[in-house]
């Protein structure tokens, strides 16, 4: 722990730095012309970089959002791709302005970490996954069997806390990264292997077989997945969460990146006319042009079509969007009000 309060002091110091000379974060990536956006490399729908060796999914678009936002540009971002041990230095030390990697807001990690979380984009829970033909069901039937998981996760602590208590004993296998976790698994080195659910059905169809495989029903934990800037720059956060809650609010009203052009024109929804910018005040009181979330919007079009876009019913993984539904649909996706 006494690690991570160092770091956080050399972040704030260096942050501190900025802040006095330049008007913040935001001053900051605008100088640079470039958001930094630490991201995950290798996690299919959320983070990984394609065949065409460009950065996608989930997590990398609200990157590109932010990008548009402060920048009117999708494509001035640089993607830093980090593990989850890497994730937190790299935030603390400035060298990423956001962090959209997967990574679960907790009490530690905003207080003792030193980060400040924006809303979350997507709501997880740690499960687990064993072979089709293993005879286990549930969370009693992984008494006595080896099961893989990452380190520098909150699932590694959520295993321990939830089998603990139940009384289950196991075998943890550590693994560094997800990738090495996977291909251990599939091979038979570990009988089952624990990770946000999100992480259990999009790595599932890279299995050899993914038939032979099942993921438990059971979920052990709480895991709301947010962005994470360094804490203590007030403006920068803002900027962050009003562009994820601009996105969520775009689903809501049903501007999508085909029509809002057309509703900043004709919509009279007052709520609507000021996400668009079209009455300008409330967006530029961000410290943003007025039509910058109209602009990411247009880019990358509002959360459920980058929900789809990139682990919906089109997709190989074809996740039911479940809490990430809409509020109004029975989900905790909740845009706050512009005004
Ligand atoms: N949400 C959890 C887990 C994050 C995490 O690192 N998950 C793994 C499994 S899905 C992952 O992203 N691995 C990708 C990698 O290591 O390349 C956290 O914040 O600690």
């Amino acid at each position: 722990m006494r690690k991570w309060i160092c770091l956080t002091a050399i972040g704030t110091l260096l942050l501190g730095g900025a802040t006095a000379q330049n008007g913040g974060k935001l001053a900051e990536v605008r100088e640079r012309g470039e958001l930094v956006c630490g991201v995950n490399g290798t996690f299919p729908g959320f983070g990984i970089v394609n065949e065409a060796g460009e950065f996608e999914g989930f997590d990398v678009d609200f990157c590109r959002a932010i990008a548009v936002a402060v920048l009117g540009d999708a494509t001035a971002v640089r993607f830093r791709p980090l593990s989850a041990q890497e994730r937190f230095t790299a935030v603390q030390t400035g060298e990423v302005d956001v962090l959209l990697r997967n990574t679960t807001w907790s009490s530690s990690r905003d207080t003792d970490v030193g980060l400040d979380f924006g809303p979350v984009n997507f709501y997880d829970g740690v499960g687990f996954m064993v072979r089709a033909d293993s005879g286990v069901d549930d969370l009693q039937g992984l008494e006595g069997l080896r099961i893989g998981v990452q380190s520098g996760t909150t699932t590694e602590l959520n295993l321990a806390d939830v089998l603990g208590a139940l009384d289950i004993q196991y075998e943890p296998v550590i693994y560094e990264t997800a990738d090495q976790l996977v291909v251990a698994y599939d091979q038979g080195a570990v009988d089952a292997w624990t990770t946000d659910k999100s992480g259990l059905a999009t790595y599932l169809p890279t299995l050899q077989d993914p038939s032979a495989h099942k993921i438990l029903d059971a979920t052990i934990s709480k895991e709301p997945l947010a962005p994470a800037v360094l804490q203590g720059d007030d403006q920068w956060r803002d900027v962050v969460s009003w562009v994820l809650y601009g996105l969520f609010n775009a689903e809501e009203y049903g501007i999508t990146s085909q029509n809002v052009a057309e509703q900043a024109e004709t919509s009279q929804i007052p709520d609507v006319q000021r996400l668009l910018g079209v009455e300008p005040e409330t967006v530029e009181q961000l410290g943003l042009e007025a039509t910058a979330i109209r602009d990411a919007i247009a880019a990358v079009g509002n959360y459920g079509e980058i929900y789809n876009r990139n682990l919906g019913p089109d997709t190989q993984f074809n996740l039911p969007r479940g809490l990430n539904a809409q509020w109004s649909d029975g989900g905790l996706i909740y845009g706050i009000p512009f005004r």
